[in-house]
């Protein structure tokens, strides 16, 4: 059973947005039409609360893109995005979702961010996705979206610790920083992830 995973594919990830995937748009299009090639589709979201520690509005005298130590871990802070309700948060209009058969919300613990669609960063709490596709017999996993080097990355890597063939669509996503996605992608091979 070939399986899709649509990453975040989210207003505030496409030009436009409050954190705007450089071409992020340019996945859509993309994503509908390999729709029908899969027998299950699934997606993430992420869907933070407006006071999550990893905005750095909810933050002193820090700037947007600065590192910190937050609860023993390293974070990024990121300008607000994908707020709860609001049409950030929202999958694009033009993203076919008809065929999406169950999404998966993340990053709602204001206190730790979860970049990976299966857990969060401190793998302490899982969103069920991982349950949820073994229970639907999913093996073979084809993953899409947004970001590239973030999201994308650490839902690969889950993915490979949950036992699944993991195989990137290169076509299907974008990347932030260009150069951290080179460095990732050339891990790929020797990692076990097959990219398409
Ligand atoms: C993402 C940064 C913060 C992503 C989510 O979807 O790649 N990046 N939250
Ligand atoms: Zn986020």
């Amino acid at each position: 059973m070939k399986t899709l995973v649509i990453v975040d594919v989210q207003n505030d990830f496409i030009p436009g947005g409050s954190l705007a995937i450089p071409n992020g748009d340019t996945v859509i299009k993309v994503i509908n039409t390999i729709l029908p090639n899969f027998d299950l589709v699934v997606a993430t979201q992420d869907w933070h609360p407006q006071n999550h520690t990893s905005f750095a509005s909810n933050h002193k005298d820090k700037h947007v893109f600065e590192k910190i130590r937050l609860n023993g871990m390293e974070q990024v802070l990121w300008p607000d995005h994908c707020v709860q309700g609001t049409f950030g948060a929202d999958f694009p209009a033009s993203l076919n979702m008809k065929s999406v058969a169950a999404i998966f919300r993340k990053g709602m613990d204001k206190n730790i961010d979860s970049y990976s669609g299966f857990y969060d960063n401190n793998h302490k709490q899982t969103t069920g996705l991982s349950g949820y596709l073994k229970q639907k017999g999913a093996k073979d996993l084809y993953f899409c979206g947004l970001a590239a080097d973030i999201c994308v990355y650490y839902t690969l890597q889950d993915a490979l610790n949950e036992d699944f063939n993991t195989t990137l669509l290169l076509d299907a996503t974008k990347p932030l920083d260009q150069k951290k996605f080179l460095k990732q992608k050339q891990n790929f091979a020797a990692q076990g992830i097959f990219v398409q």
